[in-house]
C-alpha cells in the first residue's frame, strides 16, 4: 500500500483571495500538511498547468505529495504524486493507465458501490464525504455523517480519508470513527492563518490516532 497523508489541505482561492494556490501550498506544509491538492474549477489548461507547476516546484523542495483534483493530464504534465478523480471525472481503470505507476490515485463517488467499485479498478484511497455540512463545494451531497463514515472505513480495503465541513472540533472524531486522515479546505484555507490552522488540525489528528 501507498503511503498516504494523515492531512490533505486542498487550496482555494474562491474562498479568500489573500493567498495563491502556491502561497497555501508554502504555508499549510510549513504548518505539518503531507499531502497538498491543487483545486481548482475554473480557468484554462495553460492557467492551471502553470499555477500546478508553481505548486509542485513547493512540494517537491519540502517532498510534500502534490494531488492534482479532476485532471490527470495536469498531472503528468508537472510532475505531480498524483490525482484526485470524482465520480464524473476519469474513470479509475484509465487514469491508473495514464498516470506512472508510483502515482497516488484517489477517488471519490457519490454511492458506496461507485466507491468500492473505484477501489477494484486501482485507487490508492478514497476520499469519503461530505461528513458535515459544507458550503465550500455548491453540488455537495447532504451530510453522511459518522456512522456512515465508520461502515465506509470498515469494508474499504485502502486508506479513507474524510471531507466536508471538518474542522478543528471535529478532526478528532473522525480520526477515531475511522478514518486514516481528512481533507479541508475552508478550516484552512479560510482561516486567518491558514499555517497555525494547519498545525492546530494535524495535532488534533494525531492526537486522536
Ligand atoms: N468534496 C466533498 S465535500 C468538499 C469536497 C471537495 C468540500 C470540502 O470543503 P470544506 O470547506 O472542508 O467543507
Ligand atoms: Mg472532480
Amino acid at each position: 500500500m501507498k503511503d498516504i497523508g494523515v492531512l490533505h489541505v486542498i487550496t482555494d482561492t474562491t474562498l479568500q483571495s489573500r493567498f495563491t494556490h502556491a502561497e497555501l501550498a508554502e504555508l499549510t506544509i510549513e504548518g505539518g500538511a503531507d499531502t497538498v491538492q491543487f483545486r481548482q474549477k475554473h480557468g484554462t489548461t495553460r492557467e492551471l498547468v502553470a499555477i500546478a507547476q508553481s505548486m509542485q516546484t513547493i512540494c517537491a523542495k519540502h517532498d510534500v505529495p502534490l494531488i492534482v483534483n479532476d485532471r490527470a493530464d495536469i498531472a503528468v504534465a508537472v510532475g505531480a504524486t498524483g490525482a484526485h478523480f470524482g465520480q464524473d471525472d476519469m474513470p479509475v481503470s484509465i487514469g491508473r493507465r495514464i498516470l506512472p505507476p508510483e502515482a497516488i490515485l484517489g477517488a471519490s463517488a457519490r454511492t458506496e458501490e461507485k466507491i468500492l467499485a473505484a477501489i477494484s479498478e486501482g485507487a490508492d484511497y478514497i476520499g469519503f464525504g461530505p461528513i458535515y455540512g459544507t458550503t465550500s463545494k455548491p453540488d455537495a451531497e447532504t451530510a453522511k455523517g459518522l456512522e456512515r463514515l465508520r461502515r465506509m472505513c470498515d469494508i474499504a480495503a485502502c486508506p479513507v480519508i474524510a471531507i466536508g465541513g471538518i474542522g478543528i472540533q471535529t478532526a478528532g472524531e473522525v480520526i477515531r470513527a475511522g478514518a486514516h486522515g481528512i481533507a479541508v479546505i475552508s478550516a484552512v484555507c479560510a482561516h486567518p492563518e491558514p499555517q497555525v490552522a494547519t498545525q492546530v488540525l494535524l495535532n488534533e489528528i494525531q492526537e486522536a490516532k
